[in-house]
């Protein structure tokens, strides 16, 4: 059965770009994956769908009320049979990384909550197994977030991908940034092609990548390196 993906959201609209995007559509006409939007509005207590309220102690802005995300997660682990984890999308989360949607992808199923308005009230934080946050940034809802979460679990789901680039996932998220590429033409406006990729030498290319990867991942990203001595060896090989 498809891994479903639940996601309560006062924006569900909001998602059409990234569900209709050529892999993650693909993904879902394939039903490689099953993705259900939930609108938090639908479980206010009044006609007009009131979700938020003053904050206790004053100040300014709204706060996401207890009852209708509790009813609202609620219904939604209802909808299947499967647990799966609650995930808050939130500036206050651990942070997102491969390994974490590496973690994500093996569940098969997920319910995505995303906060908006000031926050939201303290209780809530008791639904949440995790809380994530993409980054060091704030937003103005959990909505893009939740997106960036789809579409990086959603190109790992087995045959979302072709099989080329599963494999590529393979070797480089063992922690460093990829080798540079290049394709036709050999020379564009005096710019070159390195030499080593058009040899034909397919164990040099290999060492050659290799390198480019290790030594671009040492300028640009040396806080990733701790992982990624063990390929350095490769290269010496
Ligand atoms: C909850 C996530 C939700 C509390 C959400 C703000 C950035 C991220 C929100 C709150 C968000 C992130 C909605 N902004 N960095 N905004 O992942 O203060």
């Amino acid at each position: 059965m498809a891994p479903r993906i639940d996601v309560i959201t006062l924006f569900p609209e909001a998602f059409r770009s990234v569900l209709e995007s050529s892999i993650v559509g693909r993904a879902l006409r394939e039903a490689r994956v099953e993705v259900v939007l939930t609108n938090l509005r639908d479980f206010g207590p009044d006609k007009r769908g009131t979700v938020d309220d003053k904050p206790f102690g004053g100040g300014p802005g709204m706060v996401l009320m207890c009852d209708p995300m509790f009813r609202c997660v609620e219904a939604v682990k209802a909808l299947d049979a499967r647990p799966g984890p609650v995930i808050l999308l939130t500036p206050q989360g651990e942070r997102l990384t491969q390994g974490r949607v590496r973690d994500m992808a093996g569940h098969e199923r997920l319910i995505l909550v995303c906060g908006h308005y000031e926050g939201f009230d303290e209780r809530i934080r008791t639904l949440a197994d995790l809380e994530l946050s993409i980054g060091d940034f704030i937003l103005t809802g959990g909505e893009l977030p939740a997106m960036v979460v789809i579409d990086a679990v959603v190109r790992l789901i087995p045959g979302v991908l072709g099989a080329e680039d599963g494999a590529e996932e393979e070797s480089f998220s063992a922690g460093l940034l990829e080798y540079p590429q290049y394709t036709r033409p050999r020379e564009f406006r005096g710019l070159t092609v390195p030499e080593v990729l058009l040899s034909g030498n397919h164990a040099e290319i290999a060492r050659w990548r290799a390198g480019q990867a290790l030594e671009r991942t040492r300028r640009r990203r040396a806080d990733l390196l701790d992982r990624a001595s063990a390929a350095e060896a490769a290269v010496d090989e």
